[in-house]
């Protein structure tokens, strides 16, 4: 039985954030060339993120900030919510484990129960996205098929069926896929092999379309480097937030990497 599609609450929700390292410049990139990254504008674009978080109902959590570990303000990566099972992953990089402590004692303050993927399992946070009863995990260079299979034993005892989705070119799923509040995933097609695994998908017209941030049940956030998806968002029927990100799309991340929602 699906469980079918609940809209978000406007009350109790609640987004991990962690405010970018002073070493953000050193961040992790895979498939992008490095580009010199302004960190007054980063902090004033993360600040922006924060309070867009807060107009639209979601208490904020601060992390404690890790000044030394470049890519800690993308604390999505490190925690998987699903019914209230807070999973703790194993990032797909060695760099990038030692934010997993302070993301780790930010959920145990939090009325969530936390299980934890073990060794030799990698999972990026990036590479989960749920849509309905349905977890689809990105195949990445992060997320090794042990995570996956670690994943796929605690979700199914959740009630959900987890499917792997190879993706090529692209960091995460999440980088090229995202859902709409029904449910409608915006996706970005080249970076699938064959047909896309999604049962209601449309294809966003810029790539970094596809990355975007249900706010509400009727807003979405959208990176303002996707104008054109934006518009097209607008065409559905959403309200559409623009965001400037450009300093956190420069470190290969996007807008849903930059917190957690774990309600
Ligand atoms: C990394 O390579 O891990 C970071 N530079 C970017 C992580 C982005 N996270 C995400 O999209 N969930």
């Amino acid at each position: 039985q699906a469980r079918g599609f609940v809209p978000m609450p406007d009350e109790g929700k609640i987004a991990l954030v962690r405010i970018p390292a002073d070493s953000m410049a050193d961040a992790e990139l895979t498939h992008q060339e490095r580009a010199e990254i302004d960190m007054d504008l980063a902090n004033e674009q993360w600040e922006h993120y924060v309070e867009l978080l807060e107009r639209y109902g979601w208490s904020t959590r601060e992390v404690a900030a890790a000044p030394t570990m470049a890519d800690s303000v993308f604390v999505e990566d490190h925690v998987v919510v699903l019914d209230g099972v807070a999973i703790a992953t194993r990032a797909g990089v060695d760099s990038r484990r030692a934010e997993l402590p302070g993301v780790r004692a930010a959920l145990e303050l939090e009325d969530v129960v936390i299980a934890e993927l073990d060794a030799p399992a990698t999972l990026d946070g990036g590479d989960v996205l749920v849509v309905d009863d349905t977890v689809y995990v990105g195949a990445s260079s992060r997320t090794n098929a042990d995570g996956i299979r670690q994943l796929r034993a605690i979700a199914g005892e959740l009630g959900y069926r987890t499917v792997a989705v190879p993706i090529e070119g692209a960091l995460h799923l999440k980088t090229v896929a995202t859902a709409l509040p029904d449910g409608t995933v915006v996706a970005w097609p080249e970076a699938f092999e064959g047909a896309l695994p999604f049962p209601r998908v449309i294809a966003a017209e810029e790539r970094t379309g596809a990355s975007i941030l249900p706010l509400d049940a009727e807003t979405v956030a959208v990176a303002a480097s996707a104008p054109k998806t934006a518009k097209q968002l607008e065409r559905l029927g959403y309200r559409v937030e623009t965001l400037d990100v450009s300093e956190f799309e420069k470190a290969e991340g996007g807008l849903t990497c930059l917190s957690a929602r774990i309600v």
